[in-house]
């Protein structure tokens, strides 16, 4: 096993400003655990495939060796304790003391418990009944604990009497467990003229590879990310990048539609994942108005993951459904600056056919500091600002595509006078 050193798909902090004081971070790679938290499931079981058909095989691998599984592992914290509310009967078979973890990104929570030893043992709630007394312990895979990692599985889950077998696999290190898929079903399809490679991850571990984004959630509120995975090596480098800057990003969560260049195509699948359909379709068109806004935007949604500009109007053609903004990057033509919703309407859009949606965001920016008390006698201190749909900016513009300068910080007293001054970083 190698440590994880590809770059694209380690958490970064590019384009913000690291405090001035540089807090430890996380030492593994890790898709952030609250980005995948939201629970809720809509499994479309297409109905007939449609277009061109792919077979796609399934392929069984080590996450850390894998470049796209690599970048969809996740991190949970282990917590110490005897019990987990989630568990009604705790394992017999571990050595105390236990700690536990609930991976609740899952299309049903599942419960991890770890075992003491110097080799962890675990025990997965493969069934998702609350019963750990049942479960058989899996011990690390031998030869495969390097790097203070110890691997397990491939273990198979299955959330429902119903529902088909999942695989997983479980890597710890100290407190920290990451979980993986382990394996997806990959093959290659003509898109936009070209044969591309694809891949299909059951990302919410229900046993189907065809769950898309549960247009049910609660309205208002950041729509379920519990969906499986639609990759395309849209660049054809071989690689799968989840954020290309000059193509769509090509890890994206799977939706009915995908856009290539300005070609939408209808995506059916299998539930089993075995076969993938792709249809050149016109899709039912809606519109996101900005106003004076010039701005790019990446929506999730259950129509499809989209990065869109608007036109000179400020307006957004795309096609109706329910969407969530991930990114906004403001232009004028010459400076741009990038930022994210942190929450609000930006987290749910709602595009019909029969007028445009007024979304509201951008200038005027708030500049704000975010303060946080590291010790007693120490400080950290962001830079930050806050758009009319609170987004959140970082203060770093470029210009004609160049960073510009980190800006600078000063403290004054109620007086007027510096008492400390410094100059932000970028990360
Ligand atoms: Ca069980
Ligand atoms: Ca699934
Ligand atoms: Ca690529």
């Amino acid at each position: 096993m190698r440590p994880p050193t590809d770059s694209r798909c380690t958490p970064r902090l590019t384009g913000w400003f690291l405090p001035l004081v540089v807090l430890a971070m996380c030492l593994l790679p890790a898709i952030s655990p609250s980005a995948q938290e939201a629970a809720g499931t809509n499994t479309a079981g297409a109905p007939h495939l449609t277009g061109k058909i792919t077979t796609l095989r399934y392929w069984d691998h080590e996450p850390f060796e894998d470049p796209l599984l690599r970048c969809l592992l996740k991190s949970f914290a282990l917590q110490s304790g005897k019990t987990h509310k989630l568990v009604h009967k705790a394992p017999e078979a571990l050595k105390e003391p236990l700690r536990y973890v609930a991976i609740s990104s899952a299309a049903t929570p599942f419960v991890i418990a770890v075992g003491g030893g110097r080799v962890p043992r675990i025990v997965v709630d493969t069934d998702a009944d609350g019963d750990l007394a049942e479960e058989t312990p899996v011990t690390a895979g031998k030869g495969k604990s390097s790097y203070g990692l110890h691997v397990f599985g491939p273990i198979a889950l299955q959330s429902s009497p119903e529902a088909a077998v999942a695989k997983i696999r479980v890597l710890i290190s100290g407190k920290t467990l990451l979980l993986a898929p382990a394996g997806y079903r990959s093959g290659r399809a003509s898109l936009g003229g070209k044969r591309r490679r694809v891949a299909l991850v059951d990302l919410d571990l229900d046993g189907a590879f065809s769950t898309v984004y549960a247009a049910d959630s609660t309205p208002g509120t950041a729509p379920s990310r519990a969906r499986d995975i639609l990759a395309v090596d849209f660049n054809t480098d071989g690689n799968w990048d989840p954020a290309s800057v000059d193509t769509p990003p090509e890890i994206q969560p799977l939706a009915r539609l995908l856009l290539v260049r300005k070609t939408y195509y209808a995506v059916s699948i299998a539930p089993d994942g075995a076969k993938l359909g792709i249809a050149k379709t016109t899709p039912e068109m809606g519109t996101i108005d900005l106003g004076d806004t010039r701005a790019r935007l990446d929506l999730e949604g259950d129509a499809a993951g989209l990065r869109l500009s608007t036109d000179k109007h400020g307006l957004i053609q795309l096609p109706t459904g329910r969407y969530s903004c991930t990114n906004v990057q403001l232009t004028d033509g010459r400076w741009t600056i990038t930022g994210k919703p942190a929450d609000g309407p930006l987290l749910d859009l709602l595009v019909a056919s029969d007028s445009p949606l007024e979304v509201s965001l951008g200038a005027p920016l708030i500049a704000k500091a975010d303060i946080k008390r590291v010790t007693d006698s120490l400080i950290s201190i962001g830079a930050q600002l806050v758009g009319k749909g609170g987004e959140l900016y970082s203060p770093g513009a470029t210009k004609k595509g160049r960073r510009q300068a980190a800006p600078k910080l000063r403290v004054i007293s109620e007086k007027g006078k510096e008492l400390a001054s410094g100059q932000f970083e970028y990360g």
